[in-house]
């Protein structure tokens, strides 16, 4: 089996979410850096990998992909007998539910959370001046998606059933930002949210997603 690729940087939340993914399914990859302060990231060479000029891109053999939530998915059916095998469900009703979390993170949680994360974790570490506005208003939004998330996981253990699924990996991107910011308490002061980010947070795959952040490759 050819080792896959990945593109991109480990501080990116899109990036470490295919990370997580593969360590999950325990497949090989290569991490390719891509400076992005350097703007390699929309050279000629790297838009015809992405057109949007984005990261990540993934590769597999002949296959070049982008969007991190679309290549998850590739992984989990390609390698299908790796590693977490039920990742991505093991039959049509497993798989609607996860298919349902998956988009709600990526419709209703992404949005409000990737607004903040920039404002708190990222224009400071840019010397951006904070948009205040856009932190109350991103806020007020993210806790009413909270309160829905905080009713299902007073039902069930994960997101999408009983078992650790992609719909909660494709979560812990953005809630590790999060949760170092003055804003944890969206996660940690919700007993349901608070328990389940403890728990999704504490996957032997995002401990070495954590690793490999700090210790990023040359
Ligand atoms: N929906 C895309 C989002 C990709 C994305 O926004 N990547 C960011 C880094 S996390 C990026 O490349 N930003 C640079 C840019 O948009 O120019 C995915 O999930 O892959």
């Amino acid at each position: 089996m050819a080792t896959v690729k990945v593109y991109g940087p480990t501080m990116s939340t899109a990036v470490t979410r295919v990370l997580a993914c593969l360590l999950e399914k325990e497949v090989d990859f290569q991490l390719i850096p891509v400076d992005m302060a350097k703007r390699q990231h929309k050279s000629p060479d790297y838009l015809k990998l992405h057109p949007f000029g984005q990261v990540p891109v993934f590769q597999d053999d002949s296959l070049t992909l982008f969007e991190s939530r679309a290549i998850c998915r590739y992984v989990c059916d390609k390698f299908a007998g790796n590693g977490n095998e039920g990742l991505f469900g093991d039959g049509l009703l497993a798989r609607a539910s996860i298919d349902q979390w998956l988009e709600a993170e990526a419709q209703s949680f992404n949005p409000p959370s990737s607004v903040l994360i920039f404002q708190l974790a990222f224009a400071p570490r840019m010397k951006l001046k904070q948009d205040e506005a856009a932190i109350e208003q991103n806020e007020g939004k993210l806790a009413k998606v909270l309160d829905v998330y905080e009713q299902r996981l007073e039902q069930s253990r994960f997101l999408a059933g009983d078992e650790f699924s992609l719909a909660d990996l494709s979560h812990l991107p953005n809630s590790h930002y999060l949760a170092r910011t003055d804003r944890a308490h969206l996660l940690t002061s919700r007993k349901n949210v608070g328990r389940w980010w403890a728990e999704i947070s504490s996957r032997p795959s995002w401990k070495k997603v954590l690793e490999m952040m700090k210790s990023p490759p040359k």
